[in-house]
């Protein structure tokens, strides 16, 4: 068995979010540091690859520029703020939201006050914005970017240890914990390099909004998704439907399958079979690998185990076709590295574990 190459860097650990505040109460932050540490150190016996610097080319068709942008500097324009002096409260957080439900059909001017400009690209209070969570979220990126490189010069498959997670952030939007979407960019990298249609399967135990609004209209990059039904109540609550199946040309190429709360390793695994079928035909395959279906993770209630994990591995890897794998979220820290193996060694080929 030849196992995965794994590109990380140390410039992912500097997104600190501290808090997420959730119904009205600031908890503990989940998307922790510390979950760089544990992958990387069940990793060990991988070759570990350093991300090497990308620009912003592929970045900027991935997400409006203008959204890029704000994110670089809003942290700063927040240190310039008085927010210091009002409430001692070093990160970003949005208080209000230009949602139809204010605008009506009006077209807003963009807000002045930092706290209000957050809101036009924050959708949600969960996903706060420190000192380094550009330098983060960027690295993550090149992250992304180096594992299509190492992908174009031959390897069959490459990890990269994203983090932030971005699955969940739009062309225009942040949020969900994830600031920018990686996954997206490395399926964009891989169309770029000659692959004419890419498939993105979608792991993670929420369904992975940002990444099918940006494909939503496009025919060459498909997105499918297994995860906890939103209709049962969960995140991102209004999209991950089955009905949602794409628009314009790219009607038909947008595929979910929502799952009940306790769905254990047979059914999952199952759900990924018919993924893997949906991505059959495709050039090539971005796989967005949240772990925090687990039955360990605090996040969601599906009960899939390190076993399932490595099945799906198996599953996807059998398509034989260049991959990319893109860490998604995971919030268990005891049990991360042991279920980002299972998969890993899955995909690369070892017959059991
Ligand atoms: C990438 C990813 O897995 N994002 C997950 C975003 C879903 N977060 C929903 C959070 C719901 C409330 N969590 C309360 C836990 C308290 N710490
Ligand atoms: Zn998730």
């Amino acid at each position: 068995m030849t196992t995965m190459p794994v590109v990380w860097s140390p410039e992912t650990r500097r997104h600190e979010p501290l808090r997420e505040v959730w119904v009205g109460v600031a908890t503990e932050g989940t998307e922790v540091p510390a979950r760089v540490d544990q992958i990387v150190g069940a990793l060990s016996g991988h070759r570990l690859v350093g991300a090497t610097p990308h620009d912003d080319d592929v970045l900027r068709r991935v997400h409006a520029p203008a959204f890029v942008d704000h994110l670089r500097t809003v942290h700063a324009a927040w240190l310039r703020g008085p927010y210091d002096e009002l409430v001692a409260q070093s990160r970003v957080v949005p208080y209000a939201f230009p949602t139809p439900a204010l605008t009506q059909g009006m077209a807003p001017i963009p807000a002045v006050a930092t706290h209000a400009r957050a809101g036009e690209y924050c959708y949600d209070t969960m996903t706060l914005v420190g000192p380094g969570t550009w330098e983060a979220a960027r690295a993550a990126v090149d992250c992304a970017l180096t594992a299509v490189d190492l992908v174009t010069d031959g390897a069959r498959a490459a990890y990269a240890l994203c983090r932030p997670p971005g699955h969940h952030a739009t062309r225009e939007g942040y949020g969900g914990s994830c600031y920018l979407n990686n996954a997206a960019v490395a399926a964009t990298a891989l169309r770029d390099a000659g692959h004419a249609t890419v498939a993105v399967v979608d792991l993670d135990a929420h369904h992975g909004n940002g990444t099918q609004a940006i494909f939503w209209e496009r025919p060459d990059v498909r997105y499918a998704s297994l995860h906890v039904d939103p209709a049962a109540g969960w995140f991102p609550h209004w999209f991950g439907h089955a009905t949602e199946t794409g628009a314009g040309d790219g009607l038909g190429h947008n595929r979910n399958l929502p799952l009940p709360e306790g769905t254990r390793d047979d059914r999952w695994v199952d759900g990924v079979r018919t993924l893997a079928d949906w991505a059959t035909g495709a050039d090539a395959l971005v796989v967005s690998l949240g772990v925090d279906a687990s039955a360990d993770d605090p996040e969601s209630p599906l009960l899939v185990t390190a076993d399932g994990y490595h099945a799906a591995g198996q599953v996807l890897g059998a398509l034989d076709l260049p991959t990319v794998v893109v860490q998604e979220g995971g919030y268990h820290l005891p049990s991360l590295g042991e279920l980002v193996t299972a998969y890993l060694d899955g995909h690369a080929g070892d017959a059991d574990r």
